[in-house]
């Protein structure tokens, strides 16, 4: 699958593309070819070819040029994500919807989009438990989630698998299907270096001692098959670092998950989350290593009016230090931070601003540069 979508891709435009993520791994004298600044955002469009990666124990094939073939198996460097020759890396892309209302705008054509126009690094592929989620047909939901996930793998790109609890808040409710569902994730990804787990989406009215207890059981079934694949934990309030509930960040860096390898989520929704939000965040990513899988320029409705000025300095946070993110959402729902206008997922075109709504032409821009 892999190859074929590779071979629909132009000639490279640089020479150095040719050099092979394995190659770079082995060969010191050749990293300085290759770009250092981001997730190698400016080398995958010129990708013709597929190239090893490596992942313990073997080699998987990736787009040569794709962010997955530049950067290989991430991994945590103090408080930063690393890729493979231990350089720190920004990821930038977006976050599916949930998949039982917008699995059509998940398609080759939109993903080719997200891969090639957007130059995303990550898709975030929401799943959800309750809400006609996950709950009611686990092994269609499964079935979906590795078809997206599968497809991102095929453009190089990582995948975040998440696991979207919302409401009930409490993790600990779901902890049975949660454990079916990333025992068959870890087990099919084990040999990809592309993808994360992101075991809570937004915990709400439970305390960080609770969150990290299910963290703790959730953490070992994943290693159990994929031992170092990166897990993203969910912190308190909707993932806000406690904030929203009246707390901050020191529960969790006080009291830390009792895993390596591991990194805590932030949410934020800029036209509600002004500068303590911020602030915190900023102060947190100086002491624990944090991820930013979920935000939107609007409120935390998902809906209403933009506040790009908010939203630009959240941007620029999280570019001074190294923060991954991704924006909510890849779909043509009404709301004003689904990115395409409505009707779009039932089309073929993808690229381009003319079928964005202002927030997707605004992140497309950032996810970008
Ligand atoms: C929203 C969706 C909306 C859905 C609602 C409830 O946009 O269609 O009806 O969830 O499932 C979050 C959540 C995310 C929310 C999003 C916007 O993780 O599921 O999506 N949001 O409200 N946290 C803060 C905001």
């Amino acid at each position: 699958m892999a190859m074929a979508h590779a071979q629909r891709h132009p000639r490279p435009r640089h020479p150095w593309i040719a050099l092979t993520a394995a190659a770079a791994l082995t060969a010191g004298s050749m990293l300085v070819l290759a770009p250092q600044s981001s997730a190698g955002a400016s080398v995958r469009e010129g990708a013709n070819q597929d190239v090893d990666v490596e992942k313990s124990p073997g080699a998987v094939r990736a787009p040569a040029g794709s962010p997955v073939a530049v950067n290989g198996q991430l991994e945590l460097c103090a408080t930063r994500l690393c890729n493979a020759q231990g350089k720190a890396v920004q990821l930038k892309g977006m976050s599916t919807h949930g998949t039982q209302w917008y699995e059509q705008c998940l398609t080759n054509g939109s993903l080719d989009a997200l891969a090639r126009d957007w130059q995303a690094d990550v898709l975030r592929v929401s799943t959800y438990v309750q809400e006609d989620g996950y709950e009611t047909d686990p092994a269609k939901f499964t079935r979906i989630a590795q078809r997206v996930i599968d497809q991102a793998v095929a453009r190089g790109m990582y995948a975040i698998i998440d696991w979207h609890m919302l409401s009930p808040g409490d993790p600990n409710e779901n902890t049975q299907l949660a454990k079916r569902f990333f025992t068959e994730m870890a087990k099919k990804y084990a040999n990809q270096p592309n993808v994360f787990y992101e075991i809570a989406n937004e915990p709400s009215g439970v305390e960080w001692s609770e969150i990290k207890s299910y963290a703790e059981e959730i953490i070992p079934v994943i290693r159990r098959y994929d031992p170092d694949g990166i897990v993203l934990v969910g912190t308190r309030a909707w993932s806000s670092l406690g904030v929203s509930e009246g707390s901050d960040e020191s529960e969790v860096v006080d009291d830390p998950v009792d895993a390596d390898n591991i990194m805590y989520t932030f949410h934020f929704y800029a036209a509600d989350h002004d500068d303590a939000y911020l602030r915190t965040l900023s102060r947190a990513a100086d002491e624990i290593p944090m991820f930013v899988t979920e935000f939107g320029t609007q409120k935390a409705s998902g809906d209403g009016g933009n506040n790009f000025t908010m939203s630009q300095k959240y941007i620029d946070l999280m570019k001074q230090k190294n923060i991954s993110w991704t924006n909510w959402n890849y779909s043509d729902d009404s709301r004003s931070g689904a990115v395409f206008k409505p009707g779009t997922c039932d089309g073929d075109k993808w690229t381009g601003t003319g079928v964005l709504k202002p927030a997707g032409v605004w992140i497309r821009e950032r996810i970008k540069a």
